[in-house]
């Protein structure tokens, strides 16, 4: 099988790895900490394969293609060949153009992870985008784990029909399948793990929607690609633009969304 190129990150700050494939951002361990990323084992890490973990980039649809033309769900983005235009020990920057779109990755992994997702629109009209980060965010048990920054906030929640409804005042839980999607919120969001005795706080800019995602055991069963039990380790807070989020781009304009995720 052929495997996949990447880019490997190792500074005294910290270790990491990116594929080429989707600049898929595999792994990212700062000093002294556990992985702050989840990585299935069974994850397929195969060319044209989306991979299961780190942080996929979701472009430029999110979940299934809209516009009546072919293409993969969350886009192509993830599962296309990035150029590497620019790399230094702890500073990479990937690229990639389709469908008039000029994609721009920017990676810097040290004590923090920050990641930037900048599109400009060579499509000479007005173009419409959907987009995420969509961290996996790896905790020792997620039914330990509450999320904070999305009280008040309005959802769209996947599991009942994309039914609308709004976030309570407490920390969000996780107790089933959970797929919502959070609308018109710059929020940070803090994940507090107390089985590892940690948080890990996801912070951005050019962002209005955060995805909240834990396929739970049921759904895990029916995916080939995560072990049985690897729900429980996992929770994915997504940056992104989606829905009545998504982004319209004037032509040659260019949009610029943001992640930092660190573990404080
Ligand atoms: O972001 C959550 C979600 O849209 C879920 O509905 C689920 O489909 C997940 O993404 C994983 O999608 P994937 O295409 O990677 O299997």
């Amino acid at each position: 099988m052929t495997a996949l190129e990447s880019v490997v990150v190792s500074t005294p700050q910290a270790e990491g790895e990116v594929y080429l494939q989707g600049a898929h951002v595999a792994r990212w361990t700062p000093a002294g900490q556990l992985p702050v990323l989840f990585m299935s084992s069974r994850s397929a890490l195969a060319p044209g394969k989306a991979i299961r973990g780190g942080v996929p980039i979701v472009f430029p649809w999110f979940g299934a293609r809209s516009d009546g033309k072919p293409g993969p769900a969350h886009g192509w983005a993830r599962t296309s060949l990035w150029t590497l235009v620019e790399g230094s020990a702890d500073r990479l920057a990937f690229e990639l153009t389709d469908e008039g779109f000029h994609v721009r990755f920017e990676v810097a992994m040290g004590a923090t992870l920050d990641l930037a997702l900048e599109v400009r629109n060579y499509t000479g009209a007005e173009a419409r985008f959907e987009e995420a980060l969509h961290t996996y965010l790896a905790v020792a048990d997620v039914r330990q784990v509450s999320v904070t920054g999305l009280a008040g906030v309005e959802y769209m929640d996947k599991t009942d029909g994309f039914r609308r409804t709004v976030q309570g005042p407490e920390p969000l839980r996780i107790a089933k399948e959970t797929d919502s999607v959070y609308l018109n919120t710059a929020a940070t969001c803090v994940v507090t793990d107390p089985g590892w005795e940690r948080r890990i706080v996801v912070e951005k800019t050019g962002s209005a929607s955060t995805v909240i995602w834990n396929p739970w055991i049921e759904k895990t069963a029916g995916m080939a690609d995560m072990g049985p039990d690897d729900w429980q380790g996992m929770i994915c807070v997504e940056t992104a633009n989606v829905a009545e989020n998504a982004i319209v781009l004037a032509p040659g304009a260019t949009h610029r969304m943001t992640a930092q995720i660190r573990c404080p």
